[in-house]
């Protein structure tokens, strides 16, 4: 799927065999109207609706089959940590949605993994993609106004339009922690994770890392392994995934009322069927305020963060009551006063990713479990059999990095296109990760980032997310095509005014004070900043008003010549870009203010 990790490079993390061989370039190169790098939940959709436009397409992914996350993320205990099943789902065939059980709420890896199998077979997306293939140079050609990629396998291929679908959350963040390369166990990733069976049974483990991934397999290690070390660099809140069964009722349910439900989920800012409201929690008394909070944990899932209050993000008082109610809950259920403790979070609730556990906490009050805060007790290096904090040594044969990711901006950095004159996105995006409508990038014609920064991305139903954002790339394509132009792209003034409207969004949350994936502090040297369009319903609104306003915000240029758009649709688009409109003039975007 993705380019490939560059971080250190212990031998689990290594692209599928076969990858590293030095590639014979061919000196052919296959044309498509449309070349996608990824074929993730994102990656999968780009090529079927823009198949059914009638174009070619070519999907390029490293990995063996299709799923991106899903397909790397299979650590034990992965499972959907957001609202979940059945509307962590594509929405664009009811007959798809009608004909796909889902067993659980919180549903598995695995189960998702085979939902995204059953959609690449049912609409038969393998044959345009290419598997166990690595995108290793993207480069614009100006004067053909054409992409052209290098892949690993030596082959080529050139497209007008480049959709990068390459994950929010897929570049690993692999720290360099001194001694890790001393270390002779095994180590794994929870986003690299092997497809063979992996045994903690009889192992001393250590964690690295409590966000979703290392809260979501803790207990599971920690069930099978001789000893589990969990080092941990920020305590974290984490709520009840109430994970259970879906009744055949609730399914049932959902799919006779599915148009209702869809309408809903676009109505939402998350993308979600849930309710809004307008409670807060600072009009609340604190009794009705305890009762709120109980009810929602005993229920689990989203809840918190869905059926809470509007003012917890906002507000800091507000915050609080909620963070103190977590606190409680954290200390009723771990025995040991000084566990406990170093459990404690003390950042503002929901504003690092929220987190569902299943028995995470309770992970604690065994015998086999030792928490290390490395905050008071960091690591000094790794041995070939230990990891050394500054008061001790512990044994370890195994050592899990639930470390993350270079989330957001990651994937598409390590891709590094190069756009117009050369200039390599790393370059562009040195301060900051400038983008239009979180979708394109001035410099770069031509190019669709998905869930990208700038975009609602990981603030939003995903599946959903990027059936919408790539609707609205389809639609531009064809905007192109009919007109017989070469490239789109966004202005620098644009990008600017979309800074602003994001930042103005984020600046009035709490967010932004918080170190998190969300603002790019996981990472050294990352601009630091909250990158993500908040408000997913005033984005897609925004979208739409673009696109009615004749793509304000973006200049045009005509087709330099026939290569660059489809000879089959000239003759119609030669009617049309006699009145090509204001569209193709430069303009100043419209800066909206945020509600
Ligand atoms: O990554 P994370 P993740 N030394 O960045 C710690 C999605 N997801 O893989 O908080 C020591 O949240 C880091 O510490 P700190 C979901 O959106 C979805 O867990 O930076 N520790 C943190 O504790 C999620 O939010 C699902 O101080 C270091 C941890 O490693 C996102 O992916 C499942 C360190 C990383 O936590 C990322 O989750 C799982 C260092 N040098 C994840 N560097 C599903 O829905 C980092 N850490 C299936």
């Amino acid at each position: 799927m993705q380019p490939k990790d560059q971080g250190p490079s212990p031998s689990s993390f290594l692209p599928p065999a076969g990858t590293e061989r030095p590639p014979r370039r061919s000196e052919e190169v296959e044309n498509f109207d449309v070349v996608v790098i990824g074929a993730g939940v994102s990656g999968m959709y780009a090529l079927h609706h823009l198949r059914e436009m009638g174009l070619s397409v070519r999907v390029y992914d490293g990995a063996s089959d299709v799923g991106g996350t899903w397909w790397y993320n299979r650590y034990p205990g992965a499972r959907v940590d957001g609202p979940g099943s059945p509307f962590y789902c594509y929405t664009f065939s009811d007959e798809l949605m009608k004909e796909w059980d889902w067993a659980e709420t919180q549903s598995e890896q695995s189960a998702v993994l085979a939902y995204l199998e059953h959609v690449a077979d049912r609409f038969d997306l393998r044959r345009d993609i290419e598997f166990e293939t690595w995108v290793e140079a993207v480069r614009y050609d100006e004067s053909a106004q054409h992409w052209t990629v290098e892949t690993s396998t030596g082959k080529r291929a050139s497209a007008q339009f480049l959709i990068c679908a390459v994950g929010a959350l897929s570049a690993a963040n692999l720290p360099d922690f001194p001694g890790i390369g001393d270390f002779a166990g095994e180590t794994y990733h929870t986003g690299r994770w092997p497809h063979e069976p992996v045994s903690f049974a009889g192992k001393r483990v250590a964690v690295i890392g409590t966000g979703s991934s290392g809260i979501q397999s803790i207990p599971e290690i920690a069930k099978e392994a001789a000893h589990l070390t969990v080092l941990q660099r920020t305590a974290q809140f984490a709520f009840p995934a109430g994970n259970r069964p879906l009744t055949p009722e609730e399914t049932k349910e959902a799919r006779a009322s599915w148009g209702a439900v869809k309408a809903k989920m676009l109505a939402n800012p998350g993308g979600f069927p849930a309710d809004t409201h307008t409670r807060t929690a600072l009009a609340a008394t604190p009794e009705e305020r305890e009762a709120l909070y109980e009810s929602l944990w005993q229920i689990g899932s989203f809840k918190f963060l869905l059926d809470s209050y509007n003012d917890i993000v906002v507000s800091e008082e507000a915050n609080k009551t909620m963070a103190d109610f977590v606190r409680r809950k954290i200390r009723e259920i771990v025995r040991d006063p000084g566990t406990a403790d170093k459990l404690m979070p003390d950042h503002f609730v929901m504003t690092k990713r929220p987190i569902l556990e299943n028995g995470y906490w309770e992970t604690f009050n065994r015998d086999n479990v030792t928490l290390v805060d490395l905050r008071e007790d960091p690591i000094e290096r790794f041995t070939p059999n230990s990891v050394r904090t500054r008061t001790g040594e512990h044994p370890i044969e195994m050592l899990v990095l639930a470390t993350g990711f270079d989330a957001i901006s990651g994937s598409m950095l390590r891709l590094d296109p190069t756009g117009r004159g050369g200039v390599h996105l790393k370059e562009r995006w040195k301060d900051r990760f400038h983008n239009y409508l979180g979708l394109t990038i001035a410099g770069f014609p031509n190019l669709f980032v998905i869930h990208g920064p700038g975009s609602p991305g990981v603030f939003y139903n995903m599946p959903l997310g990027a059936e919408r954002q790539l609707g609205w790339v389809g639609d531009v394509i064809r905007h192109l095509r009919d007109r017989s132009l070469g490239a789109i792209e966004a202005t620098e003034d644009s990008e600017s005014a979309w800074g602003n409207e994001t930042d103005a969004i984020a600046n009035a949350t709490l967010f932004p004070r918080t170190d998190s994936w969300w603002t790019g502090a996981n990472i050294e040297g990352k601009p630091r900043y909250f990158s993500a369009y908040l408000l997913g319903t005033l984005y897609y609104q925004r979208l739409s008003d673009v696109a009615n306003a004749g793509y304000e915000g973006f200049v045009f240029e005509p087709a330099h010549s026939a290569g660059s758009g489809s000879a089959s649709r000239r003759s119609r688009a030669l009617d049309n870009c006699l009145d090509l409109g204001p569209a193709t003039r430069r303009r100043s975007p419209k800066t909206s203010s945020p509600e």
